[in-house]
């Protein structure tokens, strides 16, 4: 592991192209857990004179060097290079090394888990495996032969074609594999071990046999259907929307139990956290089988997005996956079947958007969706990067019209097939192919934080024209605000309206100097600081149209602008945008949330209005709405968002506040939450199709809140569907309505459900996530902590530091989805975390820097939360030795 004092900055401005290229090399790897050796054959070209070669390489036992068949002696070496001076132009050059697979708990490079052997190597893991020019604007063709023991390995693969196998006759055996494209090491991939398939064998679009394969241990084949279905309709989808087909005989998705995030996009060769793959109706839950589908896709749209055009440096990671994530999004969309489903996903989405990005971009770790700076990359695999990089793209979606995006995209896989690229040249195709100036929208990669929107508008009753003010702010945020760092302008933020009538019909709309009205949604280009938008020949009289802003969220921004309830409500009831009705109830209820907050904190009696209650059941009984919709608009606004809309975060009183919402609805609207409950039934065998996940989905947010009414009878309702469940969905939520309302049957209910699925692994991490994430109770003996109960289940048998999964479904789920008990007064749940922290850094650096960044917003919290978080993180930064990627986060998080 890669320790070091003195962090170092690498800066995208310094990025200069690789004096040498490999264009082919010859990998063999003679593996064995212990000690795996790697013989590297590379050809080179020098580009530039009188430079050295210098590879990369970490944690590698050198063995030998030699150049064209001899030798080679003048090189020098460090923990992290290898440097080759004086080679000529071009050459071939052998590299023999040793790496310990067993001993690798980071998962980053060549390691082992439950016996087989798999790789990772984004951003940087192949210099564990052997020295590389490894930096992903060095393309190269592989040819790999692995080689291995028979019966401990039968299955062997690499990227590309399968061209050769033979027994080795000592009992080991061999493959060799090659890939015909050229890519940049962080695509290559191997896995060996005990591994079986189901397989599947479909036509490309131009009619080419291609055999797709999912990979994963034995007594995982009956989970592996919904995976392969997803692949099938991910390489139908890319046919159909952008007309781009699998290049390779040969698709294969191989599915691990460790591994430190969701699945990695390996040419030809995904590899998938089993999370990902694995799903049957007993033990996934339809959100289970949503993600894989998205996943399964995403991975899949790199091939083209990221494989076939890469990146140049790492710098551009957003190019890959916030295009790689709009296509994702944009796939999910299309198979939810109808416009009410899409709005569902797009609400999914902004959601996790502001309740994660948003938080993000006002932090420490702020960053523009093109970084310009690192200390490590892997702690830039970020909800900006990724999320917020998706929104950019879909501006351009927005801005061009669909037609103008594809035609974008055309242009950059014409221009850039087979290279790594930037985001700039990403820009210059979607302008080009569209004759559009998007010079200002370039401001979206190098500008952080979230854009304020001011609206205000004037109506003319006499001449019906209404005028629109629009003024946006983003002040400087985090590594921004350093001195010496340009102002900030203006973005070019595509901004989607609509005008709602007095009859709750949009109008169409003309803006002044226009001839006639056209559509009822218009996007603006917004690109000033403060822009006005005349809108005329409108019904004349004294009631304004009201604005319906930001339609479909058409751009990350925060809109600010003051509605009275009573136009919510009416949004909520009318606009025909979804996703803006949805908006208009979220609207209306972080008002009345923020409100007890403050009655909580000023220990005022706690009510909650009618009208709201009212505006609230209007939408749970609208069956014209799809059930999957009103459980959206029904879900409160969750605690970590309403904190950030504080100006001094109090997670207590929020936690007491939200409760307070959820039960009293939960009493006023008993006997529709009830109807709800029935007519939403899904009888007969399990399906994780959008209508049916929409019912299960409404049914179980109705039992949740039934449940919260502390009504015995309706606790025993969550026992009865918790015993009689034929699926994961409706079992689990009847679980977690019994653990979080405190119901009798809570603790016979949680041993019942880890007794039918302790060998289920991620059905355990379920167990464990819903316990970390529990409510503290409040008994007559001063009730429980929940941390008393995550200190207990680090105790468990079943608990494992090292399966990354595990860590996160108690940990992650403790001190990122419970910050009631988290943050709670004594600083016990920073204790905690700070032990966890050095803990999981002298195992795996990469998921020890995730959890440090719960800690980035403790500026935000009141007295004495704030002290504690703050000698927490000291706590950390003291420790003998941290790695690089800890001690970037912690850095950041105290220079704050
Ligand atoms: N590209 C990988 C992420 C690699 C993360 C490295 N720390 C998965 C994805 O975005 O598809
Ligand atoms: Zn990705």
């Amino acid at each position: 592991m890669l320790r070091t004092d003195t962090p170092v900055t690498v800066y995208r401005k310094d990025y200069t192209p690789p004096a040498f290229t490999i264009d082919h090399v010859d990998l063999r790897f003679e593996l064995d857990p212990r000690r795996t050796i790697v013989t590297s054959t590379l050809r080179f070209k020098r580009t530039q004179a009188a430079v050295p070669l210098v590879l990369a390489g970490q944690e590698l036992e050198l063995l030998a060097v030699t150049l064209e068949g001899e030798p080679f002696e003048g090189f020098q070496q460090d923990d992290e290079t290898l440097t080759l001076p004086g080679l000529s132009t071009e050459g071939t050059l052998q590299i023999v090394t040793a790496c310990k697979p067993d001993a690798n708990t980071s998962l980053s490079g060549l390691y082992v888990s439950n016996g087989n052997f798999f790789t990772q190597c984004e951003a940087e893991g192949f210099r564990k495996i052997t020295y590389f020019l490894d930096r992903p604007d060095v393309m190269t063709t592989f040819r790999v032969t692995l080689q291995a023991d028979r019966a401990a390995y039968p299955v062997l693969l690499s990227n590309g074609n399968l061209v050769a196998e033979r027994d080795l006759g000592d009992g080991r055996h061999e493959a060799v594999w090659e890939d015909p494209f050229k890519k940049p090491a962080y695509l290559f991939a191997l896995v060996a071990g005990k591994l079986e398939r189901i397989e599947e064998t479909i036509t490309s679009a131009s009619g080419k046999e291609k055999l797709l394969q999912v990979w994963v241990e034995a007594q995982d084949l009956g989970k592996t259907r919904h995976a392969m279905d997803s692949l099938i309709h991910s390489i139908r989808w890319d046919e159909q929307r952008f007309g781009l087909e699998l290049d390779l005989d040969r698709f294969m998705i191989v599915a691990v139990g460790d591994f430190n995030m969701g699945a990695m996009e390996n040419k030809g060769l995904n590899i998938f956290n089993t999370k990902y793959v694995l799903a049957n109706a007993e033990t996934a839950t339809d959100a289970d089988f949503a993600n894989i589908e998205s996943v399964v896709g995403h991975e899949y749209f790199h091939n083209w997005t990221g494989n076939r055009v890469t990146c140049r440096d790492w710098f551009q990671l957003s190019l890959k996956e916030g295009l790689t994530v709009f296509r994702d999004q944009e796939f999910s969309a299309d198979m939810m079947g109808d416009e009410s489903g899409r709005a569902v996903k797009r609400i999914e989405d902004v959601r996790v958007l502001r309740q994660v990005q948003f938080p993000e971009d006002a932090g420490p770790m702020a960053h523009p969706v093109r970084p310009d700076s690192y200390e490590e990359i892997n702690n830039f695999y970020t909800v900006t990067v990724y999320e917020k990089g998706a929104e950019v793209v879909r501006m351009y979606q927005t801005l061009l019209g669909r037609e103008g995006f594809r035609k974008g995209m055309d242009l950059y896989f014409e221009r850039h097939d087979g290279q790594a690229v930037t985001c700039d040249d990403f820009r210059a195709a979607m302008a080009d192919a569209n004759g559009r100036d998007l010079a200002q929208f370039g401001r979206w990669y190098s500008q952080a934080g979230t854009p304020v929107v001011d609206v205000r508008t004037a109506w003319d009753a006499q001449a019906g024209s209404l005028t629109l003010t629009l003024t946006q702010q983003c002040p400087k945020v985090g590594i921004e605000t350093r001195p010496g760092t340009p102002d900030k302008l203006p973005f070019h933020i595509p901004f989607a309206l609509g005008l709602v009538g007095a009859d709750g019909h949009d109008l169409p709309l003309q803006l002044a100097g226009e001839s006639q009205p056209g559509g009822t949604t218009r996007v603006l280009d917004f690109t000033e600081a403060e822009q006005t938008f005349l809108f005329v020949n409108l019904p004349k009289g004294a009631r304004a149209p009201l604005p319906s802003l930001l339609r479909n969220f058409s751009a990350p921004v925060i809109v600010d602008v003051e509605y009275t309830d009573a136009e919510l409500t009416f949004l909520l009831a009318h606009d025909s945008d979804a996703f803006n009705r949805w908006e208009a109830g979220q609207r209306l209820a972080t008002r009345a949330l923020l409100k007890l907050v403050a009655d909580v904190q000023e220990e005022r009696e706690l009510t909650l209005d009618p009208a709201l209650i009212q505006a609230f059941r209007a939408v749970l009984v609208d069956r014209t709405l799809s059930p999957a919709f009103r459980e959206q608009a029904l879900m409160l606004p969750a605690e970590a968002y309403l904190a950030e809309r504080m100006g001094v975060a109090d997670p207590a009183a929020i936690h007491r506040a939200r409760q307070f919402m959820r039960e009293a609805l939960a009493h006023a609207l008993q006997a529709d939450l009830l109807a709800e409950y029935e007519a939403n039934a899904t009888p007969g065998d399990y399906s994780p199709d959008a209508i049916s996940s929409g019912k299960r989905a409404l049914r179980n947010l109705a039992l949740g809140y039934l449940a919260d009414s502390g009504s015995a009878q309706m606790q025993a309702l969550a026992g009865e569907q918790y015993q009689q469940a034929n699926n994961m969905t409706d079992r689990f939520a009847a679980l977690a309505a019994l653990v979080n309302s405190f119901a009798p049957g809570r603790e016979a209910a949680l041993a019942d459900f880890y007794r039918r699925f302790e060998n289920d692994a991620l059905v355990v991490d379920k167990w464990f996530a819903l316990q970390g994430m529990q409510r503290g109770s409040v008994g007559p003996h001063g009730g429980k902590r929940t941390i008393d109960t995550v200190r207990a289940l680090m105790q468990h048998p079943a608990f494992n530091l090292r399966n990354p999964n595990r860590a996160r479904s108690l940990i992650f789920s403790f001190c990122s989805g419970n910050p009631a008990q988290f943050h709670a007064e004594d600083g016990s749940g920073y204790e905690f975390w700070a032990d966890q922290v050095l803990a999981l850094d002298s195992i795996n650096p990469q998921v020890a820097a995730r959890l440090a960044r719960v800690m980035d917003r403790w500026q935000k919290y009141a007295l004495p939360l704030r002290e504690r978080m703050h000698a927490a993180l000291q706590r950390v930064a003291a420790a003998p030795s941290l790695s690089r990627d800890v001690r970037e986060i912690v850095g950041k998080a105290l220079a704050a």
